[in-house]
């Protein structure tokens, strides 16, 4: 079956974009893929990712930190963080899923940068690597296409300073 992923239009231009990139490291064989799915897509729409862009951290759980210390590294468009869960026998599958939702929305609303959520969580690894470059595309890949157009978005919004109570702690 076809990916039903979001793809992006074709003629987005990301040459103007600095786009980072956090991978975990948990379920490496899969992540893999979805950084190299990643990579594709945004030198596809003209985009480039510097070495220094791409950090790795242990697990799914740290891809929120991961993704603060790029934010106070370098000022980025967008956050791409890439990871994979996949179901064991108890529940912490859901438990890091949940954090990394909550973390990841919470930093993209103080920092007012996307960070994208780019995580396989699956019930079996035959079904994250259906979702790493097989039958259902690549996740990687699709999160970048997320990214640009979210970028794009804010790069396109008039410059006004956000007055409903959010501060953020990286003075953006
Ligand atoms: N991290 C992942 O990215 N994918 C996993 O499937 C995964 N499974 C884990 C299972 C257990 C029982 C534990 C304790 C951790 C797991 N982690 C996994 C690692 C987690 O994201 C984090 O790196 C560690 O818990 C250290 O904070």
């Amino acid at each position: 079956m076809a990916s039903k992923g979001y793809q992006a239009p074709e003629k987005v231009s990301a040459s103007e974009l600095r786009i980072g990139i956090v991978c975990s490291q948990w379920n490496e064989a899969i992540t893999s893929k979805l950084l190299e799915g990643a990579r594709t897509t945004l030198e596809n729409a003209g985009g480039t990712i510097l070495p220094e862009h791409i950090i790795q951290v242990p697990g799914s759980f740290e891809l929120p930190m991961g993704a603060r210390i790029l934010l106070g590294r370098d000022k980025f468009d967008a956050i791409v963080c890439l990871g994979c869960l996949i179901k064991g026998d108890t529940e912490h599958d859901t438990y890091i899923a949940q954090a990394v939702a909550q973390g990841l929305t919470m930093l993209s609303l103080q920092s007012n940068t996307p960070c994208l959520f780019g995580v396989i969580t699956a019930l079996t690894m035959d079904q994250a690597i259906a979702r790493a470059g097989g039958e259902h595309g690549n996740k990687g890949s699709e999160a970048v296409s997320s990214a640009i157009q979210m970028a794009l978005l804010k790069k396109t919004q008039p410059k006004s300073k956000p007055t409903i109570g959010f501060k953020s702690p990286l003075g953006d």
